[in-house]
């Protein structure tokens, strides 16, 4: 049986399951999304990107025309009938079907799609080995713009730092905000270790809260690392011990290079490593 996808309460086969030229998810990237992960068939800490969806939908009056509960028994629903264990899973909310313009009244039905499907994981010698990444030109969007606490459909800035990334042969870039600090990177957060001390920006650096970062932040609590929440710049990310990145899909990866430079002795680091086996206790059991 090939997987099937939810939308709008409907399931429909992969291969035929669309959505309307007309919807403003698609004209305008008009809508937010959720990328998840779910181990032994549970979503890991599906409340909370449930209230991060809610979030992101109320800052941009978008009401979804589901409750929470019935939300997350659709998403369990949807990995149950796809016999999905270890997956992922995508949940998409749109503005829904109107007219060529912009006017968002014109939508009135929002669209709720939820895809599972197997995780397609970076190869394991990223994880062994650690990436190498480029700071990307493309800055992350100005806050007081698009905010980027908000997980909407418009990727753009975000996919275009990835291209200049794949142009210098990576598969991340790191990403700066207006003000010339480190943000994150297209699609995971970043962490650093400096004298035995976990550093990350805070979220007004402009950054999504990935779940992934508050769970690492509370495994390195535990570890008796300490963790700030703090302004970085480059400068802080070259003479680092350590550099990581977060994320639902990716997990922990280490970085090894950052524009050309060795993190560190270039390898991954102890906390790094020490923290990856902490996540995947946490996410797998022993
Ligand atoms: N920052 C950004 C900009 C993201 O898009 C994260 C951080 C990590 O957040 P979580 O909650 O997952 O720990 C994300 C994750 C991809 C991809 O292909 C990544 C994301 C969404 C869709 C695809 O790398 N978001």
């Amino acid at each position: 049986m090939s997987l099937q996808v939810y939308i709008n309460g409907h399931y429909v086969p992969k291969e035929s399951a669309s959505i309307s030229v007309f919807d403003h998810g698609f004209l305008f990237g008009d809508g937010v999304f959720e990328g998840m992960r779910s181990y032994g068939g549970r979503v890991f800490r599906l409340e909370q990107h449930l209230r991060r969806l809610w979030d992101s939908a109320r800052s941009i009056y978008l009401e979804i025309p589901l409750s929470r509960e019935a939300m997350a028994a659709a998403v369990n629903a949807t990995l149950q009938l796809n016999r999905i264990d270890d997956g992922y899973v995508r949940l998409i909310v749109t503005r829904g079907q109107g007219t060529l313009g912009l006017d968002a009244h014109l939508c009135t039905q929002p669209a709720v799609v939820i895809i599972t499907d197997h995780i397609a994981l970076y190869p394991a010698e990223f994880y062994e080995q650690g990436l190498e990444i480029i700071t990307a030109s493309t800055l992350r969007n100005h806050p007081a713009a698009l905010n980027p606490r908000i997980k909407s459909l418009n990727y753009l800035n975000n996919i275009l730092a990835k291209i200049e990334g794949h142009h210098a042969g990576c598969v991340e870039a790191l990403m700066l905000n207006h003000k010339g600090e480190v943000a994150e990177c297209t699609g995971d957060n970043i962490f650093l270790v400096r004298a035995g001390t976990l550093l990350t920006p805070p979220t007004d650096a402009g950054i999504l809260e990935g779940i992934t970062r508050d769970a690492v932040m509370e495994l390195a609590v535990a570890a008796g690392v300490a963790v700030r929440e703090i302004a970085l710049t480059r400068h802080d990310v070259y003479v680092a011990d350590e550099c990581f990145l977060t994320g639902s899909a990716a997990e922990i990866i280490p970085v090894v290079k950052v524009d050309q430079r060795p993190i560190g002795d270039g390898r991954p680091g102890p906390i790094t490593r020490d923290l990856s086996a902490r996540f995947r206790t946490l996410t797998r059991g022993r």
